[in-house]
């Protein structure tokens, strides 16, 4: 009685204005931030009953809307592991969220109730820790939220405030193993593993002073706060924060962030021609996604970008090198550690990296666009690295191999070897472990694990930017009345639906063919995939080519067939 009391009560409080219909995406729900309250709300009934289910398990809910502009807002749910909320759950928060009056929601959750055997009624306890980024509605949504998870009987709400998207993820998973989940244990995590990975930088290595200078795009948002913070603590380099959101500095995402510099390539607000040649990096809004960039020219405001790929790459080639030190370094101690290392990508990666990535051996895989699907497939190994190109992705270590790793380390450090190169890339593994965050993509940790590498590597911007070239490529979004009627398959590579807007994408992209200069890929055509967006209203157009000319074009004719 009580419980359905207060569910019709809060669905009261939070009637839906019609012709609102929301769809949890490809990362949540989004939409502009003053119309969210009625999802945010039933976002909050959804991660209580979903903390319920799972016996009481700390579950998460973020508000954000990521890269997108400052009016909009979103919400997303973590399950306990710190990952996106279990798929299978997605048509119920579908059915929630557009439930059109008090009547219908409480039925919903009834049935849902029943139908997923939830012990909702029982003696059931739930925990969900909130967590928000800078917008101005965060505030606002956050009550609803709290609202929406009060409705459920039983259930806490644990404000944490204001946060990355990642630091929130990386709480919740805390939390349910019962090891330290505040936002000081992550920034001494952070700190820590970081000093670690540098005094383990071999010692003919060390850069020189513009080698440690940094300076980070915080795109406005929460991350630049958060790396002021932390940057005192960080020895070994020199971080001048950007776009840090304070007062005066800019809007948040307008014309700033990683978003912003991997699709337009040209420099931000507050960048100067004074920064040509300083290795720069840049966040999204809640810094879950990270880019480098370099400004190249500062009459034309060029960039070059490392993106996500590239990064993916220089993690790969790192965490490569210390299991080869370790299984063939022929040292002394004959130990060894067998490891699958996988790595995961979208189609949006570019061609050039994915091509370099199998030329080193590697086993790459690909996956529909969104981490809650690259995610799930790293975890099917040993060591899983993935990044979308737009900046987004972690490597994960299954806990089978960190405590070999962790065993193995002990072997070493108690023999002889405690010196050898053997134990240092089995520490240097270690501390990497510990260092990017096991439940989801973060630029903080990310940045910090790049900035290791690099010095480990003793490797400059442009030696790293060099590791391969990229193909040119150009994404365009397309509007169309309903961007549902588009069905793709093959990990979104190919249209099903309508089947004759596959033929007329085969047909523009074979017009386009790759020149040899880029001939060692394994296509020698063009390359361009349409899908529907899934945090937006609007379909994505991405195509490849061997000029900019031809990638544009390329795009461009196959958005006339979609439109
Ligand atoms: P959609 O809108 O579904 O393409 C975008 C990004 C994703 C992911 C989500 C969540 C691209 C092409 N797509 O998804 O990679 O980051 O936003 O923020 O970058
Ligand atoms: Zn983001």
């Amino acid at each position: 009685k009580e419980q359905r009391r207060r569910l019709l009560d809060v669905a009261s409080r939070f009637p839906l204005p019609s012709g609102c219909r929301f769809s949890y995406g490809t990362a949540g729900f989004r939409a502009d931030g003053a119309t969210m309250a009625p999802a945010v709300c039933r976002a909050g009934i959804l991660a209580a009953l979903r903390s319920v289910k799972l016996a009481g398990a700390a579950v998460g809910i973020v508000i954000t809307a990521s890269h997108n502009p400052v009016g909009d807002n979103g919400v997303k749910i973590a399950d306990p592991d710190g990952g996106m909320m279990a798929q299978h759950w997605e048509p119920f928060a579908d059915a929630l969220a557009n439930a059109p009056d008090p009547d219908a929601l409480l039925q919903l959750v009834l049935q849902f109730v029943k139908d997923e055997g939830i012990p909702l009624g029982g003696h059931h306890t739930a925990q969900v820790l909130l967590g928000r980024d800078t917008r101005p509605t965060g505030e606002y949504l956050l009550d609803a939220a709290l609202q929406g998870i009060n409705a459920i009987v039983g259930a806490h709400a644990i404000d944490m405030g204001i946060l990355t998207t990642p630091q929130l993820h990386w709480m919740v998973r805390n939390k349910n193993k019962g090891i330290k989940a505040s936002e000081s244990d992550y920034f001494t995590q952070l700190i820590d593993s970081f000093r670690r990975m540098l005094e383990l930088v071999p010692k003919d290595k060390g850069g020189d002073e513009l080698a440690k200078k940094l300076i980070v795009d915080g795109a406005n948002g929460i991350g630049g706060v958060k790396l002021e913070q932390i940057k005192a603590e960080l020895s070994g380099i020199d971080i001048i924060v950007r776009n840090s959101g304070k007062e005066g500095e800019g809007i948040l995402n307008h014309m700033c962030g990683a978003d912003f510099v991997q699709k337009e390539r040209v420099t931000h607000h507050g960048f100067s021609p004074e920064d040509v040649g300083v290795r720069c990096a840049s966040l999204d809004g809640d810094a879950d996604r990270l880019v480098y960039f370099c400004v190249s020219s500062a009459s034309e405001n060029k960039v070059d970008l490392v993106d996500g790929d590239k990064i993916l790459s220089l993690f790969a080639l790192f965490i490569r090198e210390q299991l080869d030190i370790i299984n063939n370094s022929g040292s002394q101690v004959n130990k060894s550690l067998p490891a699958r290392l996988g790595i995961v990508q979208t189609a949006y990666a570019n061609g050039a990296s994915t091509q370099f990535l199998k030329n080193l051996g590697l086993e790459v895989v690909f996956t529909p666009t969104g981490v809650k699907y690259l995610h799930k497939k790293a975890l099917e190994y040993d060591i899983g690295i993935y990044f979308e190109a737009n900046g987004h992705g972690t490597v994960v270590f299954s806990e089978e191999f960190l405590s070999q790793l962790d065993s193995l380390s002990n072997e070493l450090s108690s023999e002889t070897a405690n010196g050898s190169a053997q134990y240092h890339a089995a520490m240097r593994l270690m501390a990497a472990s510990q260092l990017i965050n096991q439940a989801v993509g973060d630029a903080l940790s990310g940045l910090l694990l790049v900035e290791a590498i690099l010095q480990y590597k003793g490797w400059s911007f442009q030696n790293w930017c060099e590791l391969y070239s990229d193909l040119p490529s150009r994404q365009l979004k397309v509007k169309v009345i309903d961007r549902s009627s588009i069905v793709t398959t093959d990990s979104e590579t190919k249209v099903s639906q309508p089947s004759s807007l596959q033929e007329s994408i085969d047909k523009e992209t074979g017009k386009h063919q790759l020149n040899r200069m880029h001939c060692n890929t394994n296509y020698t055509h063009g390359r361009c995939f349409v899908r529907p967006s899934g945090t937006e209203d609007v379909v994505r157009v991405y195509a490849e080519a061997s000029t900019q000319v031809e990638a544009d074009s390329l795009a461009r004719s196959v958005a006339h067939h979609v439109e």
